[in-house]
């Protein structure tokens, strides 16, 4: 097989683990060459630090697209992520309707916020914004609070006892009618589990994934799962068995980080195991 070549349209965190210093090794380790578009440059990511640098690469994109264009090259998925402005959400959108052939599988992860909040840089027009990017995409792998902003919802716990029932609902709505795949992360079907629940829209199936939940918050776990994810819908995996293959490394990778009593916001220890990647 051709090594399939993956656009990234993420920042770049100096430090803290997120973003394209998450998605470049693993799809690098999985065997997809990664284009990296970087939306901005911050020294470090902005959950759980104060005073991070922030240099918004928004003129960049089109001047980047434009050369790349002009190249001729071909993804074999487009892939977004962070954004840095307002302006990115028709940049990233224009970027997706130039490169867009039959084979390319269009990934957003609409990064917004986490537990009910938006994070720091994130407008209330950046979020409007967003759902209109994921309504372009194959594949969305919103968490459960991009999930209720996307749906124009409040945040709220789902309902203890009926959280099968709530998680398919969510998707199927996400799903816009079927039209694009959702795995939705954070998705708790009984106590001591998490993992997602996923809506494909190749077959129209619902098939929840799970894996055992290591007590510890961890920072990426989104940008994580997003990225093997992808990587492994290039190798051919369905949703739901790359959404699996996504949920069991994040569980190697929070065992190993909680090991070595990692602080929050320098994120998922993940490095040492990129070998469990790559493909046999
Ligand atoms: O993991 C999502 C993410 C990506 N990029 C930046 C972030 C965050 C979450 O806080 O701050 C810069």
């Amino acid at each position: 097989m051709p090594t399939p070549r993956a656009a990234a349209i993420h920042d770049l965190s100096g430090f803290g683990r997120c973003s394209l210093t998450v998605v470049i090794p693993i799809l690098s380790a999985m065997g997809v060459q990664c284009c990296p578009l970087p939306t901005a440059f911050l020294s470090t990511h902005t959950g759980g630090f104060q005073g991070f640098t922030f240099l918004d690469m928004t003129e960049e994109l089109p001047r980047a697209a434009r050369h790349w264009e002009s190249l001729g090259l071909h993804f074999q998925a487009i892939y977004s992520g962070f954004l840095g402005s307002e302006r990115q959400i028709d940049l990233v959108a224009d970027f997706i309707r130039t490169f867009r052939r039959e084979d390319t599988l269009v990934v957003v992860d609409p990064v917004m916020g986490d537990d009910g909040r938006a994070y720091q840089t994130y407008t209330p027009a950046m979020c409007a914004g967003m759902a209109r990017l994921a309504a372009l995409a194959d594949v969305i792998t919103p968490n459960l609070t991009e999930a209720a902003f996307l749906l124009g919802q409040e945040y709220v716990p789902l309902p203890a006892g009926e959280e099968d029932a709530a998680l398919r609902k969510m998707v199927q709505a996400l799903s816009l009618d079927g039209k694009r795949s959702v795995a939705l992360t954070g998705a708790s079907l009984a106590p001591g589990k998490t993992g997602a629940m996923c809506f494909d829209a190749r077959t129209g199936d619902i098939h929840p994934v799970q894996t055992d939940f290591i007590v510890h918050p961890l920072h990426g776990t989104g940008d994580v799962f997003a990225s093997v994810l992808t990587g492994a819908m290039l190798q051919g995996k369905n949703l739901a068995d790359a959404a699996q293959q996504a949920v069991d490394f994040i569980r190697a990778c929070a065992v190993r980080t909680v090991e070595q009593q990692l602080p929050l916001r320098e994120g998922v220890d993940f490095e040492p195991l990129l070998g469990l990647l790559i493909p046999r």
